[in-house]
């Protein structure tokens, strides 16, 4: 999608701080970090937001799930880590290109 910022990140038309990429995902660091670590994780497909997605998109989704471990561990994030998807203006969602927050580092407060 040619006017969506996170569309523009995976081009390289704006610049990241790149962790990850393959075929599905793109992983880059938040650029306002809200814990020690706080990286995104994105489908390089653009979808807007969690509750858009297709049926045929859905292995998208295992893929940004299966990644966590790696990305955590890569991380130092060895005692655990939060992810978060917000979704739409309710859920607090900023950027419309379907994204999971992993956020860890120093021990998070409880999340109830
Ligand atoms: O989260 C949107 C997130 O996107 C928010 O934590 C800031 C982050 N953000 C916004 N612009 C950039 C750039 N250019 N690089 C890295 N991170 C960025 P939401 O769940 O939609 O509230």
């Amino acid at each position: 999608m040619t006017d969506c910022l996170f569309c523009k990140i995976i081009a390289g038309e704006i610049p990241s701080s790149k962790v990850y990429e393959d075929d599905l995902i793109f992983v880059f660091k938040d650029i306002n970090p809200k814990a020690e670590i706080h990286l995104l994780i994105i489908p390089k497909e653009h979808i807007d937001r969690l509750d858009n997605v297709s049926e045929s998109q859905a292995p998208v989704l295992t893929a940004m799930l299966q990644k966590l471990p790696e990305l955590a561990e890569s991380q130092g994030l060895t005692d655990g880590f939060r992810t978060i998807i917000n979704t739409g203006p309710a859920g607090g969602q900023e950027v419309y290109h379907l994204h999971m927050h992993l956020l860890g580092g120093k021990q998070l407060p409880g999340f109830h």
